[in-house]
């Protein structure tokens, strides 16, 4: 039999049994949500997130899935949400993991019928997220929900993405995604930033010029996920005036991905330094972030410093 299940390949990765346990029950919150995609109706929940923007019921429910996983699983200290206060939650005080999770990244785009996400990083310290950076992170996850839904993973031991399959199980379908050090592909987030960040607008012209492919869906998890399934390419969103540090947050982007990306052979960049190395100062906190293919990372964070 060649079909290796997401639980069997942990096991085998040496991953251990507290975070291997975990890992499943966030999968089987991905499980919920795939259904609820498919199943909840795209009205507004007539509340809104930390950041003020307006939630889908399909935000909260979304958030209420990974909630109740990540508190059955008893294996969570504390957890923070995009959807939710900026504050901590306290789930057990003495388990051994916090959770930082983006339940539903790329919400607006459901509307359309287009690919969107949910993100997880995971620490080990109990709860104490400040002054930490997301290379303390022990694991990285996310899911694509797409024509099909896959799961992305690494606990430091390369990438592995695999596919929900018909029966409900995580079946690998790829093991030890790796970036090459090439780029035919360019995913250029926040680029209303061009109007007053000529820097940026000089690296899309580069761009342009060099006859790359545009491959940009407005939706982080689906247009990284292009990055690492191809092997190549580079995802940029940086600041300008209306968002100062760029769009996306540390906490619940920026950091699982760099965390991702960087198992898989690429890089990651705040302009100046690996986002792994971002020194965490609020929950809410935003960063630029440069990734993908390690020599044009390098470049493109020297153009946006010239
Ligand atoms: P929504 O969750 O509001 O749809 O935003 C998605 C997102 O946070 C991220 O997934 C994208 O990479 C980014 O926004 C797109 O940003 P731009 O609109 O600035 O390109």
């Amino acid at each position: 039999m060649s079909r290796i299940s997401l639980n069997n390949h942990l096991y085998e990765s040496g991953v251990s049994d507290e975070l291997r346990h975990l890992i499943n029950d966030i999968s089987r919150a991905g499980k919920y949500i795939h259904n609820a995609i498919r199943t909840t109706d795209l009205g507004l929940a007539g509340s809104s997130n930390t950041f003020g923007e307006e939630q889908l019921k399909l935000d909260v429910l979304s958030n209420d899935i990974v909630k109740e996983e990540l508190k059955e699983s008893r294996l969570v200290c504390c957890y923070a949400s995009e959807e939710e206060s900026s504050e901590m939650t306290e789930l057990l005080s003495d388990a051994p993991f916090t959770v930082v999770f983006d339940p539903l990244d790329g919400s607006s785009l459901l509307d359309c019928n287009l690919a969107i996400g949910s993100i997880f990083g995971i620490y080990e310290s109990k709860g104490k997220l400040m002054g930490k950076t997301p290379r303390d992170q022990v694991a990285a996850l996310y899911l694509v929900y797409g024509p099909r839904t896959i799961l992305v993973y690494s606990t430091g031991k390369g990438v592995h993405a695999f596919y929900l399959n018909e029966v409900g199980e995580f079946t690998l379908l790829e093991k030890n995604l790796t970036m090459k050090d090439e780029v035919k592909t360019y995913a250029p987030g926040n680029l209303r930033a061009v109007v007053d960040t000529p820097s940026y607008r000089t690296m899309m012209n580069l761009w342009l010029d060099e006859g790359l492919t545009l491959r940009y869906s407005g939706g982080m998890v689906p247009d990284i996920h292009h990055m690492l399934i191809k092997g190549a390419g580079i995802f940029t969103n940086i600041g300008g005036s209306k968002y100062p540090k760029g769009k996306l947050r540390l906490l619940y982007e920026c950091g699982p991905f760099a965390y991702i990306m960087e198992q898989a052979g690429g890089a990651s960049s705040d302009g100046t330094k690996s986002v792994l190395d971002v020194e965490i100062t609020d929950l809410d906190q935003r960063t630029p972030i440069i990734t993908g293919a390690k020599k044009e990372v390098k470049r493109v964070s020297k153009v946006l410093n010239e």
